[in-house]
């Protein structure tokens, strides 16, 4: 039941496989890996997708017929082992022309350059088939308050931005666009930081309906927010379009572990809700699993490859707790006994106005708000519960 196959959508991202492991004190501890290789490996381990950045596949600066080139080895590949790419992203953050940012460069040069390039990516991106496009804006942001004027840099953020949507639409693309937040590194701030300053900014698009949101975990998690609560949010504002699942310890650097291998329990809950959706009825998530990760610098390449297995064993691990947790007669009568799945009635009744809750002696007057105070909740029960089902101490 841990063996990944197809159907359950995982995907990598080139750059996480394929990841050298240079880190700002250190030099790589591994050699280059060829794309076509990582397609074969990853299809071997039974992943369904992979995912990149422009620059990942055709090193910046190519020339066309070496871009052709690539691209036709890697969509080889991609028909040998039946991988698809389900996303797409734009590098405008490595090269040093991206230094002060690149929708939101201060300088307008460098704006128009970064819209070309990724323009350039949203074809590439049509012509691979993929259906979501996804903006991490990692350089878009500042160190010192007083050189960025936030509220025009916005403004510029939000002119790419419908540009973006506008080309893609007039092609008859069909892609929508995922905002990835994170709140710093590599910028001391970086703009849209988490996901809810994303999904508020989507809204002040001209076509809010082709935006929504890539949510990392260890980005929301270094602003020491609860991942499975944003995810939920994003579920609930129809913002969930793609997301980044890896492993985080608390606020600290960008670890990108394994998924599971920082907050597991959180983990489990957020599994149990891209699989089962709220305990009300709220919706779950049928898109790609993508995993944004790194393999530990410590690793060689066997490390990579165990790492990219353990990412998808500890997704599958925890969809089997979930749903057991689930299916669990102890766990139901202890959702019940917490008044868990009693949050999704309406507080009034059908029909209901102010006026009549105004009318209603039970609801106040002859309410006795000291008793209804005295019993517990027994979410502590519930907890043990589900951490008896993430150690199958049950
Ligand atoms: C950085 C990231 C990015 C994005 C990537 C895809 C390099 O912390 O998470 O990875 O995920 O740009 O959008
Ligand atoms: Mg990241
Ligand atoms: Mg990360
Ligand atoms: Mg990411």
């Amino acid at each position: 039941a841990v063996q990944p196959t197809r159907d359950d959508k995982f995907s990598f991202g080139l750059w996480t496989i394929g990841w050298q492991a240079r880190d700002a004190f250190g030099d790589p501890t591994r050699g280059v890996l060829d794309p076509v290789e990582a397609v074969h490996k990853l299809a071997e381990l039974g992943a369904y997708g992979i995912t990149f950045h422009d620059d990942d596949l055709i090193p910046f600066g190519s020339d066309a017929q070496t871009r052709d080139g690539i691209i036709a080895a890697f969509r080889k590949a991609l028909g040998e082992t039946g991988l698809i790419v389900p996303m797409i992203t734009t590098n405008t953050f490595t090269h040093p022309v991206f230094k002060d940012g690149a929708f939101t460069s201060n300088d307008r040069s460098v704006r128009r350059y970064a819209l070309r390039k990724v323009l350039r990516n949203v074809d590439l991106a049509a012509e691979m088939g993929a259906k979501t496009f996804v903006l991490w804006g990692g350089r878009e942001g500042s160190e010192y308050d007083v050189a960025k004027d936030v509220q025009a840099a916005l403004d510029r953020y939000r002119e790419g931005l419908n540009l973006i949507a506008q080309y893609s639409e007039d092609r008859g693309y069909g892609l929508r666009f995922a905002i990835e937040p994170k709140p710093n590194e590599p910028r001391g701030d970086i703009l849209l930081p988490t996901a809810g300053h994303a999904i508020a900014f989507v809204q002040e698009l001209e076509r809010p309906e082709l935006f929504g949101i890539n949510p990392e975990v260890g980005h929301e998690q270094m602003s020491n927010l609860n991942y499975a609560h944003g995810i939920a949010q994003a579920l609930w504002h129809g913002k969930l379009f793609h997301l980044d699942l890896n492993g985080q310890h608390g606020p600290k650097f960008d670890q990108d572990l394994v998924f599971g291998h920082g907050d597991l329990l959180n983990a489990f809950a957020l599994v149990d809700l891209l699989e089962h959706g709220g305990w009300g009825g709220g919706p779950g998530y049928d898109g790609p699993r993508h995993f944004d990760y790194k393999p530990s610098r410590t690793e060689d390449v066997n490390g990579v490859w165990e790492s990219a297995a353990a990412n998808m064993r500890m997704y599958l691990l925890l969809k089997e707790r979930a749903r057991e947790f689930r299916a669990d007669p102890a766990v139901q009568e202890a959702l019940a006994a917490s008044k868990v799945t009693e949050l999704a009635q309406p507080t009034l009744n059908p029909g209901e106005t102010y006026a009549d809750l105004l009318q209603d002696r039970s609801a106040f007057e002859d309410f006795d708000a000291d008793a209804a105070g005295e019993p517990g909740y027994g979410f502590v029960k519930l907890h043990q519960l589900a951490i008896d089902h993430v150690l199958r101490a049950n």
